[in-house]
């Protein structure tokens, strides 16, 4: 029996040939890794959101290395899941095993990240963040809290994970808007592997190699929270010293705006997990998704911070 249009019918058939048995779906998940309170974040709304949409959910954390994702991406067409979801750690070198599903006839669907594949048919759908809008939200900013001063500004960038799509374009689209007015130079500009550790690491060597920073932006909050501890470790005050601008809005980069240390946050959610798992259901019954869903998001001030911290929900 093969479905054309397919329907969420227990025995049903969709396009991708793939016989929903009780109505209930496999999803194959690969997920960067546990980088980040917001990897965490996201990690838990996938995994809560499969559950209570009864969707099965076969989980891989590939702990920051492409080879385990195409591994983990590849076990999954193996064992014939419904649809594969997953993150891609870096945009290049994907083609191969999207063509490995594609030809099993098993729908891709990409969440949170982006890949740099010409083939656009090699995956259905990509829910995710414009991150090229949130380093235009930092760069704006920025622009905004320097309007009156005619003194250089002096910048330095922790960058998230060399070769990530959040890494390429919130660094575009911050220099996109910096570049507006020459007072604004990046100094120095260095991958943090959007971690704690290595954020702080590079900024130990920044506030060394480097003299008067005016301002860090981090490409997101954990990198910002590790450059916290060698900023003050350098005996300088964060948030006075040297602002700092951050992406994601997690809780502990709110709470570190809120006490003054961070200046301003742009918001990254993570909590894609419902939307995905509706996309994947549709995508399996062989129904019309769009090509591109944007995932909803603000940015903070330290006074709004102070306001969304008792509800926050990461
Ligand atoms: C963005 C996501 C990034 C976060 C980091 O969507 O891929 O990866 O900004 C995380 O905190 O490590």
């Amino acid at each position: 029996m093969t479905g054309c249009g397919g329907s969420s019918t227990p025995g049903a058939s969709t396009d991708t040939g793939k016989v929903a048995d009780d109505g209930k779906i496999t999803m194959g998940f690969s997920q960067v890794g546990a980088e980040s309170g917001w990897r965490t974040a996201n990690t838990k709304s996938v995994q809560e959101s499969a559950k209570s949409a009864g969707v099965e959910l076969k989980f891989s954390d590939a702990q920051q290395k492409q080879e385990n994702q195409i591994k983990a991406i590849r076990s999954f067409v193996q064992q014939k899941v419904d649809v594969i979801a997953f993150s891609p750690v870096v945009e290049s070198g994907w083609d191969t095993v999207l063509k490995e599903a594609q030809n099993a006839k098993i729908p891709v669907i990409l969440t949170d990240r982006a890949v740099d594949s010409a083939d656009k048919t090699l995956y259905k759908t990509f829910l995710g963040s414009d991150f090229v809008e949130e380093g235009k939200k930092a760069g704006q900013w920025l622009v905004e809290e320097y309007k009156d001063s005619k003194d250089p500004v002096n910048i330095v960038e922790l960058q998230g994970t060399t070769g990530s799509a959040p890494a390429n374009d919130r660094k575009a689209g911050f220099a996109e808007v910096i570049a507006a007015d020459p007072k604004f130079k990046i100094a120095a500009s260095q991958t943090g592997d959007f971690t704690r550790a290595k954020g702080k690491e590079v900024m130990e060597a920044f506030l060394k190699s480097t003299p008067d920073i005016d301002v860090l932006y981090a490409h997101n909050d954990d990198m910002g929270l590790g450059a916290i501890e060698a900023i003050e470790g350098a005996g300088k005050v964060p948030g006075k010293d040297i602002k700092i601008i951050t992406v994601d809005a997690v809780k502990d980069g709110m709470q570190a705006l809120a006490d003054g240390k961070i200046s301003y946050i742009v918001e990254c959610s993570p909590l894609l997990g419902p939307q995905l798992m509706d996309l994947a259901k549709k995508v399996v019954a062989g129904e019309q998704v769009p090509e591109r869903v944007v995932t909803e998001e603000t940015t903070f001030t330290q006074e709004q911070a102070k306001q969304a911290l008792p509800t926050r929900q990461y």
